[in-house]
């Protein structure tokens, strides 16, 4: 994968990282305002956009008309793209004899992580809009390296499993990226910056500030448990600015 190189073109743009917003579009509209967000910025979202908040649909649907809002994906979105892709063929009598209990496995895991409210809401779209929302979630990226005025940042949503600095980052499987949580005592890579969300920072020992931005150790974890009752939480990584919608 190539590495997005920011800071060197328009001085006046900014690169920020928001993750688990879990259907909240309003924090998120609101987010959008507070940073003034505009064509010459650039927002990644770290995953688990969706589940748990009523309107992951309508956030997705924001964030496709969007080039310059950069989706990674999280175990949320894994869960609907194997769910939604089997609920979107129709059941006949051969297709129903093929469920395979992986199937009903995921369907199940996926009701109890909050993707009841993702399906409602998919349920009332008409069938080509149904389509470009499981195409746009196949889309999300597995990671993202970028840098940003000279520093390396590694944007992923849980962690990487099986870790070696040696280990190229396209060598991770998507099993290892978004579902180990990472191990917040120890730096990853010397000289770069770990960007990950899926852990609420809450749920973090070394934190002395729950449900803000935590950094230590090369990391910056930045799910400020939006879907617990926390905040949704954003980092300029120009600056290191940290931006909060209550
Ligand atoms: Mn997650």
């Amino acid at each position: 994968m190539q590495v997005a190189v920011f800071g060197r073109k328009d001085k006046n743009m900014a690169v920020y990282c928001v993750s688990d917003i879990h259907g909240d579009y309003d924090k998120y509209q609101k987010l959008l305002k507070q940073i003034h967000f505009s064509d010459f910025d650039w927002l990644y979202v770290v995953g688990d956009v969706i589940d748990r908040g009523k309107q992951s649909v309508k956030l997705l649907q924001d964030m496709m008309l969007r080039f310059n809002v950069i989706p990674i994906i999280g175990n949320h979105e894994y869960m609907a793209i194997s769910c939604l892709r089997f609920l979107m063929t129709e059941i006949t009598e051969s297709s129903l004899k093929t469920i395979s209990a992986d199937i009903l496995q995921g369907l199940l895991e996926w009701q109890r992580e909050g993707g009841q409210e993702t399906i409602e809401e998919f349920q009332r779209l008409d069938r080509d809009t149904q389509w470009d929302i499981l195409d746009y979630l196949e889309e999300f990226s597995l990671y993202e390296e970028i840098q940003v005025k000279g520093e390396t940042y590694v944007l992923v949503h849980a962690g990487l499993s099986n870790f070696s600095v040696d280990r190229p980052l396209e060598d991770y499987q998507l099993h290892e990226m978004i579902f180990e949580k990472v191990d917040y005592s120890k730096v990853y890579f010397p000289d770069k910056y770990l960007v990950t969300g899926h852990i609420p920072t809450r749920a973090i020992q070394e934190n002395p500030r729950p449900d803000f931005i935590y950094k230590g150790n090369r990391h910056i974890a930045i799910d400020c448990g939006c879907s617990y009752g926390g905040r949704l939480g954003a980092i300029c990584l120009d600056n290191g600015e940290e931006f909060y919608i209550e």
